[in-house]
């Protein structure tokens, strides 16, 4: 992917790309997609407006610009097809005057700088005279995969509207036209099959190592080979080259995807036994050097070529607006393989591992109720952001969103659970996770060995209760057994093993009594924005990507869950703030942990039925049900409305109703939808919603009714003598 050259080509490419059509041969090809977009939507926010436009899906944040909607869109192909051409033509330009200055991007912060609270909302930008942006579109062409396949990727970033300072005039296109040239190659690219998964570690592992060779070639039918670092750079397997041993390991990736059609690469040791390649982003004042495993994961760049992550071959690698000389390094950084690592730093360590992940495949943990638990933990990652919003518990929000039919549970400053004296914050949370779960959503700070957070709007009190944090020590001390969960942490430096061995992230694989059974979070320090934004771009964002990769985009696997966020996240023109992002998106853990059933997901449950009007406190039934394709029995879900669910139910005959019960507990209007799942733990869509009114019980405007119910005692004594 080019770094940050799209903005100066964007011009010359839209007119090679439409005088270029006539000059094509037979075979190229070409693919249009229209996008249609909306008025946009003015809305005055204190002293700025803020603009936003239906059916976009995206901003544009640039720090010291203003805030604008935008859209994305990812096209792939084929390996081995040349892009001729991408464009993207504006129809139906409108214009029209805004009051105010159009609000500036918000500040993006880091928990490891210290936050300055007068510097929180960004009051004002130099605005300047010219129209911003300069472009309708900017595109990226990069390698990885999509959909379990290696293939070419095409993105957009559409940018629907132009802002004119100098005049107070907002320009936009009600539709966008996209056109793509290319040239599928003659022949299609055919690797071998021999292995799906490559293991790489110290010799020193390998017979820690072999139970897990033979459970994955055995009982889950991966063809699986252990190479040890010795062999790799001895050459044993394919010639070695690279300069060090972190490009001699990365060429071997390249050859074990050619030669043997490898999918998904495992590195088992910490840095001290397996050695990590560091990246050099300068993003503001943030000059932090650290680790990314995405150098071994990203083996190929757009052409094909080997992605060495040091363009301009002075051995400092990704490098970013690096140094005196603002040094920039081409990184494709779209993952070819799906990739993790074990940083285990004894046998010991591996030997905890490898059962984990055994017992976990062998049981199938997807078709177990508890893996459909999710719990959520957050309070206010920055107290006095303009809206006043509790970033992390509305990070977590976003993440119960993604994960219909996941039951939540909700460990957060709001509802008390992180601050109360007995039992502690740090007690809630030991207790949420010792329950069982499947995925754990983390948003927070966090050092190398710590995660915590603030209370809503204070500054000055950080939480978990007692202390105030909770540390890789009291996830050495779950006991949630087999019952394990994919570990989500948005907060710094929680998985900085290079320089803490026993980081809080990989604390939670180190428990051989519970813990979880794979971890993504930061290898550094991250960055995120204030406010409502939190969830638009920076770290929570990759988090929330991990969510969706897993539940939207239906990853089999760990690999596919962890590549798919960073394939997701990725757009043209990324700034240092997303490339510290992607670059810093650690994952621990092996890639082909198997953590969805091979089923076809039973069909939409019928829209639940049931009255449409009720009470207060009055108990209504309701029904659905729904069949399967493969005719596996079949649990439900209902979701009230207000906030609670029925909890899975079942399981069921395919075909067979299921059968709910609620009671509200205040008046309002509320949608009542179903969601099912097979025994293979594989889940439907959502029904379509039931509405139901439920108005307050004895609405009767009687002063001495009114007093009667607020004395429950006397009003129960009056019913019981006048039988009522
Ligand atoms: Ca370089
Ligand atoms: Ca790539
Ligand atoms: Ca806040
Ligand atoms: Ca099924």
């Amino acid at each position: 992917m080019k770094r940050f050259v799209t903005f100066l080509f964007v011009g010359i490419l839209v007119l090679s790309g439409l005088g270029a059509v006539a000059l094509q041969d037979e075979n190229t090809k070409v693919e249009t997609k229209s996008i249609n977009f909306s008025h946009p939507i003015v809305n005055e926010r204190n002293e700025f407006v803020k603009i936003s436009m239906p059916k976009t899906n995206s901003f544009l944040m640039r720090q010291n610009k203003p805030l604008l909607p935008s859209y994305i869109e990812t096209f792939t192909y084929q390996i081995g097809t040349i892009i001729n051409s991408v464009s993207c033509i504006p129809n139906d330009i409108q214009q029209q005057k805004i009051s105010k200055y159009i609000m500036p991007t918000p500040e993006a912060v880091s928990g490891g700088h210290i936050i300055n609270k007068d510097n929180k909302q960004v009051t004002t930008i130099d605005y300047g005279k010219d129209p911003y942006p300069n472009t309708w579109y900017t595109y990226d062409v990069g390698r990885g995969r999509y959909n379990n396949e290696p293939c070419v990727i095409v993105k957009l970033h559409i940018l629907p509207i132009q802002y004119n300072p100098a005049e107070g005039i907002i320009k936009w296109s009600n539709k966008m036209d996209i056109i793509i040239e290319y040239n599928e190659p003659k022949e299609p690219t055919i690797f071998n099959d021999n292995y799906d998964l490559v293991v790489i570690g110290p010799s020193e592992y390998s017979n820690e190592l072999a139970p897990l060779i033979t459970h994955k070639i055995d009982e889950m039918g991966v063809a699986t080979i252990f190479v040890s670092l010795t062999d790799i750079y001895n050459g044993v397997h394919f010639p070695a080259q690279g300069r060090d041993n972190q490009e001699k390991i990365k060429y071997f990736i390249k050859d074990a995807i050619e030669n043997w059609g490898a999918s998904y690469v495992l590195l088992v040791g910490g840095s001290d036994k397996l050695p990590v390649r560091e990246t050099h982003v300068k993003n503001g004042d943030d000059e932090e050097i650290f680790v990314s495993d995405l150098y071994y994961a990203d083996i190929y760049n757009e052409t094909d070529d080997f992605c060495s992550w040091d363009s301009n071959e002075n051995d400092v690698f990704g490098e970013y607006n690096w140094g005196t000389s603002h040094n920039y390094d081409e990184v494709d950084l779209y993952p070819d393989v799906y990739f993790g690592r074990l940083a285990c730093v004894n046998g010991g360590e591996v030997t905890t591992s490898v059962n984990k992940i055994i017992t976990y495949e062998t049981n199938k943990a997807y078709t177990k109720n508890w893996f459909n638990d999710l719990v959520v933990i957050g309070g206010d990652h920055a107290p006095g952001d303009s809206c006043a919003v509790p970033e992390e518990e509305f990070v977590n929000e976003k993440v119960m969103d993604v994960m219909g039919g996941f039951v939540p549970d909700k460990v957060w400053d709001s509802n008390g659970r992180l601050t109360g004296l007995l039992p502690t914050g740090v007690m809630e949370i030991n207790s949420a996770i010792n329950a069982g779960c499947g995925f754990i959503d983390f948003a927070g700070h966090g050092a190398t060995n710590v995660w915590a957070t603030h209370a809503y709007e204070d500054d000055e009190t950080w939480i978990p209760t007692p202390s105030g944090y909770y540390f890789n020590t009291k996830v050495k001390g779950l006991s949630n057994g087999d019952e394990l969960p994919i570990v989500i942490i948005g907060a710094c430096s929680t998985l900085k093993f290079n320089i803490d061995p026993d980081c809080f992230g990989w604390s939670f694989i180190l428990n051989n009594n519970g813990g979880g059974i794979a971890v993504c979070g930061a290898s550094g320090l991250d960055w995120f924005y204030l406010g409502e934004f939190v969830t638009e771009k920076g770290f929570e964002k990759i988090c929330i990507d991990a969510f969706e990769a897993f539940y939207d985009d239906g990853a089999m696997t760990f690999g596919e869950m962890w590549s798919g966020a960073v394939s997701d996240y990725i757009y043209p023109g990324m700034d240092a703030l997303d490339h510290k992002t992607v670059e810093e998106f650690q994952s621990f853990g092996d890639p082909s942990l198997k953590i969805r059933g091979d089923s076809q997901a039973p069909n939409k449950p019928m829209k639940p039925s049931g009255p449409a009007n009720g009470k207060v406190g009055t108990e209504y039934t309701f029904t659905t049900s729904t069949t399967d394709p493969e005719v596996d029995k079949v649990y439900y879900l209902f979701d009230w409305g207000d906030g609670t669910s029925s909890g899975w139910k079942g399981p069921y005959d395919s075909g067979d109703t299921c059968v709910a019960s609620n009671t509200w507990s205040t008046a309002g209007t509320y949608e009542i939808k179903a969601i099912a799942k097979d025994t293979n733990g594989v889940i439907s869509d959502w029904s379509e919603p039931l509405g139901i009114t439920i108005t307050k019980n004895r609405a009767v405007n009687n002063p001495f009714i009114n007093f009667l119910q607020q004395h429950p005692i006397l009003f129960q004594l009056l019913q019981r003598l006048l039988k009522l």
